[in-house]
Formats: structure tokens, C-alpha cells, sequence
């Protein structure tokens, strides 16, 4: 790339796409791919843990899937994080999780709206590798889970989420998030936390190997204090998460709602396969949303990111408003912090 790693590391929070991409999109030439191979890229900063996991695996010459399976596995144990048993509960205070993974095969599996299971991230494999399904939820995802040997965890909620739900039930207040067709109606807690930070419970991973093959996965709590039985687009293969080995592959983070509504990371990889990098990919989902939801006095609170690679090993991510970011990771030294590029300001926080 030529350009030197203290450099790099200074221009991730300038938006490192802007380079990659726009070296690859001379104009009047043909696209030049800058990739890397191995890579893997992960949503929030968790993904840097969850990204030296994966590394583990792709570093030593494994396969993507394994990589993607062990990496977000981290983030499922990590307490102090949003996603897994120690996440926030839905408004009922059960936690409830949901995950999805895609191999190189096109093969998946997903599980929904699962309870007291620690990794449902390898429950959805298991899904994908020991049943003729692709989707298990709820009471009937966590007794296949059981009857694959794991374990039925207590349910008890962790301190902090306690304090939270605690918090929330003072109030029980459902900010309209998501404008409910016809009224002002209620949705989700607020996405946005009172110090300006996006409120996220989610990990998404896509990786590809040195054979060149991709795979990804997606895990979360969904919405803090969500309504009971809610599922988001993280276990819907093609909203929360889709690969195509020919192409590329991505993932999505925030109201899955509205990454549901349009297919998002099918979306996204389809416009890979069009030609256009993982970075522009990710940035016409991203407009198709805001065009969606034009006039709609919700979206200035609406947050959704996109991550993705491609076939070369290109990588880009972009989000509807500032404060998403993202962990790349292509070496045993490189494991980095990206802010995503985004398509609106937002409000003055
Ligand atoms: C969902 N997309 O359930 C997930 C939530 C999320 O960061 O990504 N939070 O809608």
C-alpha cells in the first residue's frame, strides 16, 4: 500500500476508506485491488478481542468459519460487554440472544430468540452442520442446544444489566425509534445513550482465509429492553448477515428493523458483485435506508453500520451517523480501530 503503519494507524479515525477507496476507484481506469488475505473485520471495539481470536485461527492458515465461530465466541464470554448472557434484557428482564453463521458453501445456520445458552453462535452452527434447517428459535433452538451437550446457564441477569433494567423500569420508557405505521407508536429504548454513545449489543465478524474462502458471523442481545419475543436482523441470513464465497461477504449492526426491511447485507454484497468496493457496498445500503425513511422524524435517532470484504480482501465498512466503528485485522500487528464513515452528522449531541 505504501503507506507506513504509524501513518495508517493515524488515518483510521480520519476514515481510512477514503484512501483504499479512493485508489481503487481511478478514474477511467480499472479498479486496482488493494486487499489483504487473510483478513477479518469486526463491528464496535469488541471487535478487537473477538478479532485476535479469529487471528488465532487465520493466522496459523485455518479456515475462515472456525475463525468467525471463535472470534465472537470471546465477545459471548467478555461481561462487560452487550452482547451474550450478561447483555441487557428485554423488557420482561429475560435476555433473550440470537445468532447466525455462513460458511464458504453458502451453507447457514441461525438460532432466535434463545434463552440461558452461552454461545448460541455455536448452537447456529450446529444447526447448520447437524440439521437439514437453517433457523431454530426459542424454547426449541435451546433444547436442540441442550441435547448437543450445552449447558443450561442460571438466567440470572449480570450486575450491570441489573442496574440498567433496574434503571429502565423507573421509567419503562419506549422511545418511537421506529415510527409504528399511522401513529407516533412506541418501540425501543433509546438508541442513543445520554453521553452521545450509539447504545450496541451486537458483533458482527466477516473474514477469508488464505485459501481464499469467506465466511461470517453475527451475535447479539438485540435491543436493550426490547418487547418480548422481538427478534432484529442478526439471525436473518441476508438482513444481518450474508456471504456469497464468488463475491463477498457482510455484516450489520444496529436497528435491525431497518436493515430487515431491505435485505441489507444481501444488499450490500450484491452491490460488490456489481463491482463496487466493500466500502461504497456498504454506503448504498446505507443510502437506501435513509432514503426509506425520508421525512421520517425518527432517523435523525437511527443507527445502522455495515461492514464488509470482498473476494480480494478489500474491506470497508459506513453507518448512517457518526460513532460507529469497526476492528480490522490483517497481521499479528495490525488489529486496528476504524471509525466508520457516515452519511449524516446527526443532531448536535
Ligand atoms: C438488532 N442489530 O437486534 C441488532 C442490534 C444491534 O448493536 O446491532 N445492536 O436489531
Amino acid at each position: 500500500m505504501g503507506i507506513p503503519r504509524r501513518r495508517l494507524l493515524q488515518l483510521g479515525t480520519l476514515g481510512l476508506g477514503t484512501i483504499f477507496t479512493g485508489k481503487t476507484f481511478a478514474a477511467g481506469s480499472k479498479r486496482v485491488a488493494t486487499g489483504h488475505k487473510p483478513l477479518v473485520i469486526s463491528t464496535w471495539e469488541a471487535g478487537i478481542n473477538a478479532n485476535k481470536a479469529a487471528w488465532n485461527v487465520l493466522g496459523k492458515g485455518g479456515r475462515a468459519l472456525d475463525a468467525v465461530e471463535q472470534g465472537v465466541m470471546v465477545t459471548e464470554s467478555e461481561n462487560n460487554c452487550c452482547v451474550g448472557l450478561a447483555a441487557n434484557p428485554d423488557r420482561d428482564g429475560f435476555v433473550t440472544l440470537d445468532a447466525s453463521i455462513m460458511n464458504e458453501h453458502g451453507n447457514c445456520g441461525s438460532v432466535a430468540f434463545i434463552e440461558k445458552i452461552k454461545h448460541p453462535i455455536s448452537v447456529a452452527r450446529m444447526v447448520m452442520e447437524k440439521t437439514p434447517h437453517v433457523m431454530l428459535v426459542g424454547a426449541g433452538a435451546q433444547q436442540f442446544a441442550m441435547e448437543q451437550g450445552f449447558k443450561l446457564e442460571d438466567g440470572n441477569l449480570s450486575d450491570d444489566a441489573k442496574k440498567a433494567y433496574e434503571e429502565w423500569l423507573k421509567k419503562s420508557e419506549y422511545k418511537p425509534t421506529i415510527n409504528i405505521e399511522n401513529s407516533k407508536g412506541t418501540a425501543f429504548a433509546p438508541l442513543r445513550l445520554a453521553n452521545g454513545d450509539w447504545n450496541h449489543d451486537t458483533i458482527g465478524m466477516v473474514a477469508i482465509d488464505t485459501k481464499g474462502n469467506l465466511s461470517g458471523s453475527c451475535t447479539t442481545s438485540g435491543m436493550a429492553f426490547k418487547m418480548r419475543g422481538r427478534v432484529g436482523d442478526s439471525p436473518i441470513i441476508g438482513a444481518g448477515l450474508f456471504v456469497d464465497n464468488e463475491v463477498g461477504a457482510a455484516t450489520a449492526t444496529g436497528l435491525g428493523e431497518e436493515v430487515i426491511k431491505i435485505c441489507g447485507c444481501h444488499l450490500v454484497v450484491q452491490y460488490m458483485a456489481q463491482g463496487l468496493h466493500p466500502e461504497e457496498a456498504c454506503k448504498k445500503a446505507v443510502e437506501k435506508i435513509i432514503r426509506n425513511k425520508k421525512g421520517d422524524p425518527t432517523l435523525k435517532d437511527t443507527q445502522v453500520g455495515f461492514i464488509a470484504i470482498n473476494k480480494q480482501g478489500e474491506y470497508g465498512g459506513y453507518c448512517i451517523q457518526k460513532g460507529f466503528n469497526y476492528a480490522v485485522c490483517y497481521s499479528d500487528d495490525y488489529n486496528v480501530l476504524i471509525d466508520g464513515k457516515y452519511a449524516m452528522q446527526g443532531p448536535a449531541l
